[in-house]
């Protein structure tokens, strides 16, 4: 491509940076061909409201470092927290609203008009396994239906969680169980009660999360769904005010876990959001990785359908395994359509402005090559993410020229 050419259908490439503490630097970000920055201010506590002081600093941060290199501009927020009473009462939780519409006027000071945000209720995305052994040597995060399932009967002890597992599963999760050391009951709690990286909700002990889901014993997922749209009919007149647009995270994985509603896992879960509220503020951040679980998600056809609300996208693929197990695969290498949904959203782009042509992140990445002998963030190390950037950029400029 000739410097300077527009390429009106490729979409923008980002990265996601977790701050002054992330491994990866903001020259690595620019050596992986990136220009724009995914952050939030991570040291802020869910709840916590944000200022324009502290907003500003992370952007000069990023955009004041090395200013003689290839410039970084941080455009997208993801995310800010939504707080737990936002999910348990909706438009009741009145403070907490109004907090966080101030955390966003205070990222809109500074110019930043996107804002991705979830309504997981309890825990944010959720793995079982961390580092997966891959037969390459390189390792994935994983969701093992059954160390899932032992984790919820026999560590959680969750009352009531047998009737959510058929008797094939009860027997597969007892006889795991069984086999556990201490040290994997340990790892089994971190990493799913302690909050992932980038998780909006709060790390939690054993007893607390009991304390939490009970909060939760009067949510189905019809009133879940009401106070999300009670949320978002306080919040988008000030975002539209402001030329900011939410984008509505999916829920990952996209089903229920301990007996909580998820409202963001299917097409139909957000046409009846955006049914709800017309607004053009309320977008969706479309994550290929969590929507893919579901088999019955046709994701090009999603693309589609909400070609109008996609304003974020994570590109990320997984395999599906038949009992509900799946782990994050090689970017290209998944149960995606990856070529179709990315060929897709460049079609949307054809019909936006250059400036608002969707942006991307290459989402999650393997552990592998020297990043195997270093402390990374789980999901977030550099050179998996960077493979993944770099097989999605060409399948843009394949697109491009082909089509
Ligand atoms: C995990 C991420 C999540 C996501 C939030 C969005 O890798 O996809 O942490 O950022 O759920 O609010």
């Amino acid at each position: 491509m000739a410097q300077g050419m527009q390429h009106k259908g490729l979409m923008r490439q980002s990265w996601r940076w977790f701050g002054p503490q992330d491994p990866v630097s903001l020259d690595h970000v620019r050596q992986a061909g990136a220009h724009e920055i995914v952050s939030a201010l991570h040291h802020f506590k869910p709840g916590q409201v944000w200022t324009a002081e502290a907003v500003g600093e992370r952007k000069a941060m990023i955009e004041q470092h090395n200013k003689d290199r290839t410039p970084l501009h941080w455009t997208i927020v993801e995310s800010i927290p939504i707080p737990d009473d936002v999910r348990r009462l909706g438009k009741g939780a009145k403070e907490s609203i109004q907090g966080w519409i101030e955390s966003m006027q205070a990222v809109a000071a500074h110019d930043i008009k996107t804002i991705c945000y979830n309504f997981m209720p309890v825990v944010d995305w959720c793995r079982t396994d961390i580092d997966w052994p891959l037969p390459t040597g390189a390792t994935a995060m994983r969701f093992d239906a059954d160390r899932f399932a032992a984790f919820d009967l026999f560590i959680l002890e969750r009352p009531n969680a047998a009737k959510d597992y058929d008797a094939a599963q009860l027997e597969r999760a007892k006889a795991l169980y069984a086999t556990f050391s201490q040290a994997d009951i340990d790892t089994l709690i971190v990493n799913i009660a302690s909050a992932l990286p980038g998780s909006t909700t709060d790390p939690l002990s054993i007893p607390a999360f009991r304390a939490r889901l009970e909060t939760y014993h009067h949510i189905d997922a019809p009133r879940l769904r009401q106070h999300l749209v009670e949320f978002l009919e306080a919040v988008t007149p000030v975002a539209e005010s402001l030329g900011v647009t939410l984008t509505l995270h999916p829920d990952d994985p996209p089903r229920p876990l301990f007996g909580l509603p998820r409202i963001a896992s299917t097409a139909a879960d957000y046409q009846a959001i955006f049914d709800a509220v017309k607004s053009p503020a309320n977008g969706m951040c479309f994550c290929t990785g969590s929507l893919g679980v579901r088999a019955d998600n046709d994701l090009v056809a999603m693309v589609k359908q909400f070609a109008e609300r996609i304003h974020f996208v994570h590109l990320r693929a997984t395999l599906r395994e038949a009992d509900g197990s799946f782990f994050e695969s090689d970017h290209l290498d998944g149960d995606v359509d990856m070529v179709g949904v990315v060929k897709a959203l460049m079609d949307v782009n054809q019909t936006r402005s250059v400036e608002d042509r969707i942006p991307f992140r290459p989402d999650h990445g393997h552990r592998m090559l020297d990043d195997l002998n270093k402390t990374v963030t789980p999901g977030y190390a550099g050179i998996g993410r960077l493979k993944g950037l770099a097989e999605l950029r060409g399948i843009m400029r394949a697109v491009e020229q082909l089509s």
